[in-house]
This record gives structure tokens, sequence and C-alpha cells, in this order.
């Protein structure tokens, strides 16, 4: 049998190396064979998720920047300051969390989807035309976010104009200017060439950025009892690769940008610039509980404990 396979990144992209990394599993231990498509190939974010939910695809990975409009619980990964930016915490609270591992399955489930892994991308950088030390400094700058309702909340808290935008219309705002910046981790920074369209690249510290690897539920049920465990090794076997092939990313990113752009600005909040940052979060979180009520609230706990439990 085949099985379909839509990701959000180029084959060479964290996503890909990820899918790739499955597909290689699943060919070698196994008679079936994975068919992987890459962004642009069938669309948009939202398409490849439609196509999922429909069984067109067996497999997706759609990050919660665009799951938040279909399970608002999973805006939770858009509470700045909330995740660790990288590291052995980050990656130790991505294996051992409850809410990751127990919740969002049955949440993502309720959608005809079988949650199988998140796993982290990296820290979050915003790239800009204009210096960013400040909320100030966003006043007014027109800043691409995932379409999520939360991460909109968040740049509006942090003094931008937030603009909601699928991912193939960021390069082209950014270069007529109808954007004036974006965040994203380094290495797809790097990869989509964000550097060419912005000259500054600010480390706030603020999230890293998560992603979720799932199947439709239908198609899984109806795996055999061996099939099911063949999956779920092979998303541990790509997670584990995942992490250690991300050990270093951001730096090496940042050195290849530097090296094309000499001229890049990058800059690292200070403790005390981060502040302001900070102190908006809290707003952000209130927000997100008042669109999620009492399942948004005991997840957002739950993360928060299964965070001590990984930085104690
Ligand atoms: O910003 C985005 O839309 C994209 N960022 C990453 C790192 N992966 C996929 C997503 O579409």
């Amino acid at each position: 049998e085949t099985w379909r396979y839509a990701f959000e990144e180029a084959i060479d992209e964290v996503q890909g190396v990820f899918a790739q990394q499955f597909q290689e599993y699943i060919e070698a231990n196994s008679d079936h064979s994975v068919q992987l498509f890459p962004f642009g190939t069938l669309g948009e974010s939202d398409d490849i998720m439609e196509q999922t939910q429909a069984g067109i695809l067996q497999f997706v990975n759609q990050s919660p920047g665009f799951t938040g409009a279909l399970i608002p619980e999973a805006q939770v990964f858009f509470v700045p300051y909330l995740l660790p930016q990288e590291g052995e915490a980050l990656n130790e609270f991505f294996r051992t969390s409850v809410a990751i591992n127990e919740m969002f399955p049955e949440l993502y489930a309720q959608h005809g989807l079988e949650l199988l892994t998140m796993y982290p991308e990296g820290e979050v950088v915003m790239t800009t035309k204009q210096e960013v030390r400040s909320p100030a400094d966003l006043n007014e700058q027109n800043i691409r976010v995932m379409t999520n309702p939360l991460l909109v909340e968040s740049y509006r808290a942090f003094g931008a104009v937030p603009t909601p935008l699928p991912w193939g219309e960021v390069y082209g705002g950014l270069q007529t200017n109808m954007i004036q910046g974006q965040e994203n981790p380094m290495f797809f920074v790097e990869s989509t060439r964000m550097y060419e369209v912005t000259d500054y690249i600010t480390f706030t510290g603020h999230n890293n950025f998560t992603t979720a690897f799932m199947a439709n539920k239908d198609f899984f049920d109806g795996l055999s009892d061996d099939d099911q465990q063949l999956v779920r090794d092979a998303v541990q076997v790509a997670f584990d690769h995942i992490l250690e092939y991300q050990d270093g990313l951001t730096e090496s990113a940042l050195e290849t940008i530097l090296e094309s752009k000499p001229e890049m600005q990058v800059v690292h909040l200070t403790e005390e610039e981060r502040q302001p940052f900070m102190e908006a979060a809290a707003s952000v979180e209130a927000e997100f509980i008042r669109m999620t009520g009492d399942s948004g609230e005991a997840i957002l706990e739950q993360m928060k404990a299964d965070l001590e439990a990984v930085t104690d």
C-alpha cells in the first residue's frame, strides 16, 4: 500500500528531513511505501489539512500556527515566553509532556486526526526591515503571522499591526512592502531567503516553533496492530533524528545568512529590552483562556507543570 504524506516545507527543510526519515523507516521495515508531498505540491497548509481530514492524504505535518482555527487549544503554543527557546529541557518537554502526549491527541481526535507527535523546529526570531528594540519600534509595522488568532493577539500586544497570511504570500509581501516583517526559526529564514527582503534579525526569546505530525484517524484506526506499531516506531525514529539534526542548526543557518548578506543586522534583546515584551505576554495568556475556556486553561496548566518537571 502507498501512503500519502504532505508537509508544509521543502524536502530539505526540517519537516522534510523528518518526513524522509519516517519514509525510510516504513519502507525498510514493511511492504508499504510512502509518497511525500512537500510544500507547494498540493497547496497551502490549510489545503493539506483538509485533504487529510477528507482521507485523500493519510499523513500530514501541520504546525499549530495553522491549526488554531480548527483546534483553539492548539494556540497555547503562541503564549509568548511560555516555552524555552531551544535546548535539552525543551526537547525533554516534547518527549515527556502530558499535555502533548495525552491531552492534545484527544482534541485532534475530535477532528478526525490521530496526533502522532509534536516536535520543535527552533527558536523563533523576527526578521524586519527596521530595527526592533522595543514594542514602540513595531508601531505601525505590518508583521506577518501564521493564520492563528492568538498569534495575531500576541503581535498586537507587542505593538505591531499583525497581518495573518499563508506562507506562500510572505516573500512577495515583504518584497512589495505590504508587510515589513515576519517571524520564523533561523533555518527557515535562511532556506526561504527571508534575509533578502528584510534587514534585521531580532532574538526576542519569546518562542520556539512547534509543529505537529498526524494521520487521518479512520485510516489509522483501520490499520492492523502491527502497522500501527510500525507507524509509531517510525515516528519515534524520526523524532529522535530531527532533534539531533537540529543541534547547532540555528547557529549554522545564521552563519550562512551572514556569508550571503554581511550587512544583515543581528540583534539580541537584552533582559531589560525583553521586559516589555514579557509583560505583554500576560494579556495574551488571558486572551487564550478567554478564547478556550476550561479546556484551554487545563492544557495551559498542564503545560506549565510539564515544563516545570523538565526545568527543575
Ligand atoms: O511561517 C510559516 O508559515 C511556515 N514556517 C515554518 C517554519 N514551517 C512551515 C510554515 O508554513
